[in-house]
């Protein structure tokens, strides 16, 4: 099927028609002339990807997905999560957010951390979603210069880079937002 990637960030873009390879076509928010800003109001990752997944199918009658990511960090009790957007401020600023995060871990010894992307999508008017989940550390200081976000101060399990210092493929195949755009993308295959 042609689906609308319901997002407003042009990163996610980029990482997902890379992993998609061409095998479904998407179509952007521009293309089906939504303008607006996506609602995101609800106090869960999941909620927020329904939220926005809901809203584009209400308005604009197509099949599409959305995802909602959040960072959550073990000694903050699970924050930032779905404030990870607006942690410093309503301004959305990578760089503020990454400083505030550290600084909030300044001290503490355990700095275990997960990324969790649910993805919803709406398919012939029937609600799916898949969930992908990337455990690590935060770092003391960000390395690397690809990627988005908290990428630069996060280490996968089982690396030794952060994802900021891998390439777009690397980060892909073990991230958080790779597993559950596979997911959908099995899903999309069983269909007919
Ligand atoms: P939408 O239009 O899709 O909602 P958004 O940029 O507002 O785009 P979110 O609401 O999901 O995205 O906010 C996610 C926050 O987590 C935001 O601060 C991102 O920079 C960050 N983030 C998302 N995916 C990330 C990734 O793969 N690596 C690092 N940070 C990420
Ligand atoms: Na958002």
């Amino acid at each position: 099927p042609t689906l609308v990637f319901a997002t407003g960030n042009a990163n996610k873009i980029k990482e997902v028609e890379q992993q998609l390879n061409g095998q479904f076509e998407l179509l952007s928010l521009k293309d089906i002339n939504c303008e607006e800003e996506l609602p995101e109001t609800r106090p869960t990752i999941e909620g927020n990807a329904l939220e926005k997944a809901t809203y584009v199918h209400e308005h604009y009658n197509v099949d599409c997905f959305s995802e909602d990511t959040g960072l959550e960090v073990d000694a903050l009790g699970g924050e930032p999560g779905v404030y990870s957007a607006r942690y410093a401020g309503p301004a959305h600023d990578d760089e503020a957010n990454m400083s505030l995060l550290l600084a909030n871990l300044k001290g503490k010894e355990d700095r275990s951390a997960r990324f969790r992307t649910v993805i919803a999508l709406i398919l012939n008017g029937q609600v799916h979603t898949f969930e992908g989940v990337a455990e690590g550390q935060i770092i003391h200081r960000k390395k690397g210069n690809n990627g988005f976000g908290y990428d630069p101060i996060f280490i996968p399990d089982g690396h030794d880079r952060t994802f900021a210092q891998m390439d777009t493929a690397e980060k892909s195949a073990i991230s958080h937002r790779g597993q559950a755009v596979a997911k959908l993308v099995a899903f999309l295959n069983e269909q007919d």
